[in-house]
């Protein structure tokens, strides 16, 4: 059964973990599951899903959750000595009850606002302590947002540095005719070739084999036109430097156990992050790193969309 509060309910998912919905309207709605913070469903005023969520995801700690949002704190990928991606989403998170104040400047009734702590083994392989909080929000025109602040509360006086990442996995309809804007023309460090540093040419970013690039200082709006949909999600992100641009294609997959074999056909990661140049806090300061996804409506077709106008 599932507990009211004024902005969000509190339902069990799958496995009986935790889950939060938040709701907008009758059909656009968001799905938190504690486990990981790990948002792994927003859907729009139709009720599609937006999200890719793998097939053969398996909701059962430690292994995280394959698909949604996951986040990617205190390490992106193997960016340093902890497992790969830090440990942020196989942790279970707790609803805040009283955060502090965040200034928004959307109206959202829908929000929740989670709280990670390390635990005894976090301190041991990242011996800091830290606060990270999220506020994960829907607002009035189905847009989702994400917050975190993550506070260094050392008392030992030591800074601390990281990495992040909101791992995003978009929902697409054939990623054959998917095009990225807004990283044409940018450096990017080339994850299949020793993460060598590039310069992208041409117009676009468009997909026919694996792609796994970090493009770095990326600006804070990307777009990601889905054609056969017609349909362009709007990345925003603030404090976000980078943006991963992943997808594993079919042999690969493969090799991804809880990766369905064709998921790759339907799913492309744009992942707002802060990775070339890693975060570092000293006692008592916070970092904020915000994202912001929409999805509009595309009158794409034989390239009348000018991807230019969507970026404005
Ligand atoms: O963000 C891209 C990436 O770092 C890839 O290199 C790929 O391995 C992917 O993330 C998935 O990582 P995961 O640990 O979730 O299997």
């Amino acid at each position: 059964m599932a507990t009211e509060h004024p902005s969000f309910e509190l339902a069990k998912g799958i496995n009986g973990l935790d889950k939060i919905i938040l709701r907008e309207s009758r059909n656009r709605s968001a799905e938190v599951y504690l486990y990981g913070g790990h948002v792994t469903s927003w859907t729009n005023e139709n009720g599609e899903e937006l999200l890719h969520l793998s097939s053969k995801a398996i909701f059962k700690p430690p292994k995280p959750i394959r698909g949604g949002i996951p986040l990617c704190f205190p390490q992106f990928s193997n960016f340093g000595t902890l497992e790969s991606h830090g440990f942020a989403r196989n942790r279970i998170w707790e609803v805040d009850a009283s955060p502090p104040p965040l200034p928004t400047n959307s109206s959202s009734n829908a929000f929740v606002d989670l709280i990670l702590r390390p635990n005894e083994d976090d301190l041991k392989s990242w011996p800091h302590n830290f606060e990270f909080r999220m506020r994960i929000a829907l607002g009035s025109e189905g847009e989702l947002t994400l917050t975190s602040r993550i506070r260094n509360t050392n008392s030992d006086g030591k800074p601390f540095t990281f990495t992040f990442a909101y791992h995003t996995y978009f929902s697409v309809s054939d990623i054959s005719e998917v095009r990225v804007e807004g990283l044409e023309t940018l450096d990017y460090l080339d994850n299949l070739k020793n993460r060598e540093r590039f310069t992208e040419q041409g117009d676009a970013i468009t997909f026919e084999s694996e792609t796994d690039k970090i493009y770095l200082s990326t600006p804070t709006k990307i777009a990601i036109l889905d054609h056969e949909k017609k349909r362009t999600f709007v990345v925003r992100k603030d404090g976000l430097a980078d943006a991963v641009v992943w997808n594993p294609w079919d042999k690969r997959s493969k090799t991804i156990s809880d990766l369905g074999d064709e998921d790759y056909k339907h799913m492309l990661c744009v992942e707002a992050a802060a990775i070339e140049r890693p975060i570092t806090l000293k006692p008592g300061e916070e970092w904020k790193g915000r994202l912001e996804l929409s999805a509009v409506p595309s009158s794409y077709s034989s390239g009348q969309l000018d991807p230019k106008k969507v970026l404005e």
